[in-house]
């Protein structure tokens, strides 16, 4: 049963009691209830089945897992704070594997343990979530440079483990910037730790390079350290309605791309903001009702300014410009929070449509714009009545694509969705990763030589295939 722990064999049960011997008892969970929400990812497209959960607090019992995991032929699925959308962080279906599956939920790994401020760095377990780490990072005058949606939950493990990219990505880069130094337990059960701080130290291969992005698929990453950037004196969020998607992208490219301050400007379209509107009682954005919409409806920048002087007059003038609808703007926190909830509640508001289909995607800048202006009609004749709901990082020329109709399993959509993007020379997913979701499409954007290259490093350095086994490998 999807969900259930199946400790149905005599092999399972000593698997069990192992896990248990080395972990304690209170460490290893096989209630049924309890492990459906480690065994269900957050869209409820991807449901699997483990025969155990286990919630290792030190490296060391990170390290027993994995040896009773090699010793029993298991699989083992890391999870940080289970919000990945890709399917890569619960098990793979029950009968799927030939294996039993262990999750290692790592939110046991949860101090913070340095905030150094000369350094600007901050080094803590893997299962510390953003927000924490954000907060503890606030206390001494920084922040992380990084933030996404889901920051309550999402772990830096888990953040490191996919490469995760967010919001301020324009300004700071993603997870594989952000982060200076890694712990991790390998597949033998041998640490890697190179979290030293130096801010050079040119001395072969970084461990941080190759786990960083790998999904959990060649180490179990239980230390994160990342670099801090000091918390600006002023910070100013700006919502601006458009009349069309290409007017948005005009913007864009010409007075906001030349702020120096600009830390965020992420796009979203008419029928998303009407819908997280509706969904959550939220007054209609400023712009809704304004002008005349042009083709494909308005569009809206979210954009976020900060430094050490006051950006509002700068952010004001770049968006002064007869394409706009109307401004909202706002400085204080709880001002900034509301202009944000347009569009950081989009994914909650599409999950409350039904299952999404989820495609991350990415394209140069200059494409963005075509590619957006073709996904309806694409959607549209291979999910005919299907509900298209886009929006996305704009400045990185990553849209996220959410359809809202086909049945989970039929994936119709998603090849086209994608097929259109390879052709324009775009990336099937911009910063979700592939996990098990985009294995089919591995091949339209990446070579046999780039697909063999993973192949050897995971041969190497999991010869078992413990680690993740599905995620990251090309469909057959
Ligand atoms: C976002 O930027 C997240 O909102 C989630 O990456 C995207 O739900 C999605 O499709
Ligand atoms: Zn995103």
């Amino acid at each position: 049963v999807a969900g259930t722990a199946r400790a149905s064999s005599g092999a399972d049960r000593q698997l069990l009691s192992d896990l248990e011997d080395a972990l304690g008892r209170r460490r290893v969970l096989t209630d049924p209830e309890v492990c459906a929400g480690y065994t269900r990812d957050w869209t409820g497209r991807y449901v699997g089945s483990a025969a155990a959960v286990v919630r290792p607090e030190r490296v060391e019992q990170v390290q027993a897992v994995v040896e009773v995991a090699a010793r029993h032929g298991a699989a083992l699925i890391c999870q940080g704070g289970n919000t990945g959308l890709v399917g890569g962080s619960v098990p793979r279906p029950a009968g799927a594997l030939d294996q039993p599956q262990i999750v290692c939920g790592m939110s046991g790994m949860c101090a913070v343990e340095d905030v150094d401020p000369a350094g600007r760095l901050l080094c803590a377990g893997a299962g510390v979530t953003l927000s924490a780490a954000q907060a503890a990072a606030g206390r001494a005058g920084f922040h992380l440079g990084i933030d996404l949606s889901s920051r309550g939950s999402a772990t830096l493990g888990g953040m490191a483990a996919t490469n995760a990219g967010g919001m301020q990505m324009l300004r700071f880069g993603g997870m594989r910037a952000r982060v200076a130094g890694i712990e991790a337990v390998l597949a033998d059960g041998s640490i890697v730790s190179r979290l030293s701080g130096l801010a050079k130290d040119n001395v072969g291969w970084d461990p941080a390079a190759l786990f960083v992005g790998s999904e959990g698929t060649l180490a179990v990453i239980t230390r994160v350290m990342v670099r801090l950037e000091p918390l600006p004196a002023h910070r100013v969020t700006a919502l601006v309605a458009l009349a069309s998607v290409d007017a948005a992208l005009e913007l864009l490219a010409g007075p906001v791309a030349a702020l120096p301050s600009l830390e965020a400007a992420e796009l979203t379209l008419e029928d998303g903001m009407r819908l997280v509107a509706g969904e959550f009682d939220l007054p209609p954005p400023v712009g809704l009702e304004s002008g005349a919409a042009g083709r494909g409806g308005r569009a809206w920048l979210t954009l976020e300014a900060a430094g050490p002087y006051d950006p509002t007059a700068e952010l004001a003038a770049a968006v002064d410009h007869p394409f706009v609808l109307g401004a909202a703007v706002a400085s204080d926190a709880n001002g900034r929070a509301r202009l944000w909830a347009y569009r950081e509640r989009h994914t909650e508001a599409v999950s409350r449509l039904g299952v999404p289909h989820k495609l991350d995607v990415s394209v140069t800048r200059s494409r963005l714009g075509e590619l957006v202006g073709l996904l309806p009609e694409r959607v549209a004749a291979a999910a005919p009545g299907a509900r298209l709901v886009m929006w996305g990082h704009a400045a990185d020329g990553n849209v996220h694509v959410n359809v809202v109709g086909p049945p989970p399993d039929d994936d119709g959509v998603d090849d086209a969705v994608l097929r259109l993007v390879a052709e324009l020379g775009g990336s099937i997913s911009a910063e979700h990763g592939v996990g098990v979701a985009r294995r089919r499409w591995l091949r339209l954007v990446r070579s046999e030589g780039d697909l063999q290259l993973m192949a050897r490093v995971k041969a190497a350095l999991d010869p078992g295939g413990m680690l993740n086994p599905g995620v990251l490998e090309p469909l057959p």
